[in-house]
């Protein structure tokens, strides 16, 4: 019998008990990542009634307009994880910088990289955002943290997930193990086992690009973007056109329904000619659910999580759904 009573943290528990070299340290980790969710899920879910929307008029290292309800979720991540004492530090899409946990708090041998509210600029009106985090070890013997400790390739990470705040708010995580989503109970503020071992279908209906910036486009993502679009593809229709604006409203859709997210390189800025999303905090940690949901993540050439990083804020073309799909559109953009 489906056992969807289970709690996350009784999940998180079984595969402790599975895991002999387990300490016990990685569900402290998610247990605290977990509150921190909770806590920016009952801001995000009544961001409508107090005046935590807007902007707070800063900018953000990416140069993006910093709003209020993800400068909470930044604040709250930071500060949380910094009492967990399990990390060495953490990086966030919102921070330039890795940030240490102070000398003062316990400290452990776990890199935490996180967006904090991914898909804020769609706060205000009400549309689904999300956090992402990805979870790695410290390999160097050094016994301080840098840079270089971050960047890991993809295939590095213990651990990536999403929270998405929307109707209700759902976990989605992995530990290479298959991905498992469980649902937020507000009336008991617990996780519960709702969607276990998701497999993405292996082809899907949907595409979801921003086809506002085809101006922008090389022949190759024009070509790819079209084969969607086309009656010829192997499907015999086109795929149906799906684009929230919300990477991980984007992908969650797709990750049950099946289908397509990219989000190219393009040349409509020159500061960013790998694209918009970030490697390490989205890209990555996506693309660890992908393929163990059985779908798959390239940049357009190969596979997300064979790209060793070469800086923290990294951008990278994306291409990540249903397996089929993701390998014909690299197929397309490797122009064989
Ligand atoms: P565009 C949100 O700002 C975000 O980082 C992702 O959540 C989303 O997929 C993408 O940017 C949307 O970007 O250029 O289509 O508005």
């Amino acid at each position: 019998m489906e056992n969807t009573g289970v709690t996350v943290i009784e999940h998180l528990l079984l595969h402790q008990k599975q895991s002999p070299m387990a300490t016990g340290q990685f569900t402290r980790l998610l247990t605290e990542l977990i509150f921190a969710a909770k806590i920016i899920s009952r801001e995000v879910n009544k961001a409508g009634l107090v005046d935590i929307l807007g902007l707070t008029g800063d900018i953000n290292v990416q140069g993006e307009q910093v709003r209020k309800l993800d400068d909470f979720a930044n604040r709250v991540l930071i500060y949380r994880m910094q009492q967990a004492g399990i990390l060495c530090a953490m990086a966030s899409e919102e921070n330039a910088d890795i940030i240490e946990v102070p000398d003062n708090r316990p400290r452990g041998d776990y890199l935490l990289v996180f967006d904090p509210l991914d898909g804020s600029s769609n706060i205000d009106v009400n549309v689904n955002i999300g956090t992402i985090f990805s979870i790695m070890k410290k390999t160097s013997d050094r016994n301080y943290v840098t840079l270089e400790d971050f960047l890991q390739g993809g295939s590095s990470q213990i651990a990536a997930g999403y929270f998405i705040y929307g109707p209700s708010t759902i976990m989605v995580y992995t530990t290479g193990q298959g991905v498992d989503g469980f649902t937020l109970d507000p009336s008991v503020g617990e996780f519960l086992l709702s969607h276990p071992s998701i497999k993405m279908p292996e082809q899907g209906k949907v595409y979801s690009v921003n086809e506002s910036y085809s101006c922008y486009w090389d022949e190759k993502v024009k070509a790819t973007v079209d084969y969607f679009k086309s009656p010829e593809n192997d499907r015999g229709k086109p795929y149906t056109a799906r684009y929230i604006g919300s990477l991980v409203a984007d992908f969650h859709r797709n990750l049950f329904y099946g289908g397509i997210f990219m989000y190219p390189a393009d040349k409509k800025d020159p500061a960013k000619p790998h694209g918009k999303l970030r490697l390490l905090c989205e890209a990555a940690p996506l693309a660890f659910i992908a393929e163990q949901a059985g779908g798959a993540a390239t940049d357009g050439k190969g596979r997300i999580m064979d790209i060793k990083p070469t800086a923290l804020h990294q951008r990278v073309p994306l291409f990540i759904g249903s397996k089929k799909d993701v390998e014909k559109a690299t197929h397309i953009m490797s122009g064989v």
